[in-house]
């Protein structure tokens, strides 16, 4: 069999972590006087932790100084950790293990890229560390998603061609990005909003490893 890297972000592909994402950004947006809606944290996936607090406080019209800005971004993140403290294998989304272990059984190489500095105890928390080749996360990379970077190091950590990667991604950026590298792009999630991938499937319910085995193939 062939082999093709296999390319996973996290948040909304692996996980649902955005719910925890979502109390930590309402918790700190309600401090300094006003809310966040479920909507705007839609607009926050898969965009990097200090982009995200400066797109939050846009939206609140607050300007903070530096040292205000890193408080927040701090004392946000220890939220966001004691709510992946209490995470466990029952969180991973649906058939996301079975996917991963047909390729690992199929001896495919496996890569995470992902915009978290947070990936190392979110995979470990939900047992699935293992499973991956390489790690490529917020604290590997300079340049965020739409920018292909995280993508190509993992590409490049796995020893594949670009073009011999398959990435699964549920953001807009994320599906951008992986098209930039040049990558296979299939989007979890929205047709209406990833339409720009390759493939779009709801989640990995849809997915049939037949179809798995066929990116393996061609
Ligand atoms: P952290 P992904 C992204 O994860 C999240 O979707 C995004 O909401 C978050 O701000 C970003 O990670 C940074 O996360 O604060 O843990 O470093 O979708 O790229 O896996
Ligand atoms: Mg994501």
């Amino acid at each position: 069999m062939k082999n093709k890297g296999f390319i996973f972000d996290l948040d909304g592909v692996i996980v649902d972590t955005a719910k925890y994402h979502y109390l930590a950004w309402k918790n700190l947006a309600n401090e300094l006087g006003f809310d966040i809606t479920p909507e705007q944290n839609e607009l926050l996936k898969g965009v990097s932790r200090i982009r995200s607090l400066e797109t939050i406080l846009e939206w609140g019209g607050v300007k903070l100084s530096e040292s205000e800005f890193n408080g927040h971004l701090v004392k946000k993140n220890e939220e966001y950790l004691s709510y992946i403290e209490g995470m466990s294998e029952d969180e991973i989304l649906p058939d996301v293990t079975k996917i991963l272990a047909y390729l690992v059984d199929a001896k495919q190489p496996i890569a995470l890229g992902s915009a978290s500095k947070n990936a190392r105890p979110i995979l470990a928390k939900v047992n699935l560390l293992e499973k991956f080749d390489t790690i490529v996360d917020g604290n590997d990379v300079t340049k965020a998603k739409p920018d292909p970077e995280v993508f190509l190091n993992a590409a490049k950590n796995l020893n594949m061609d670009p073009e011999n990667c398959i990435v699964f991604e549920d953001s807009v950026a994320g599906v951008t990005a992986a098209n930039s590298a040049n990558m296979i792009s299939i989007g979890i999630g929205d047709k209406e909003v990833l339409g720009h991938a390759d493939h779009v499937f709801k989640d990995f319910t849809e997915i049939e490893i037949d179809f798995i085995k066929e990116l393996v193939t061609t």
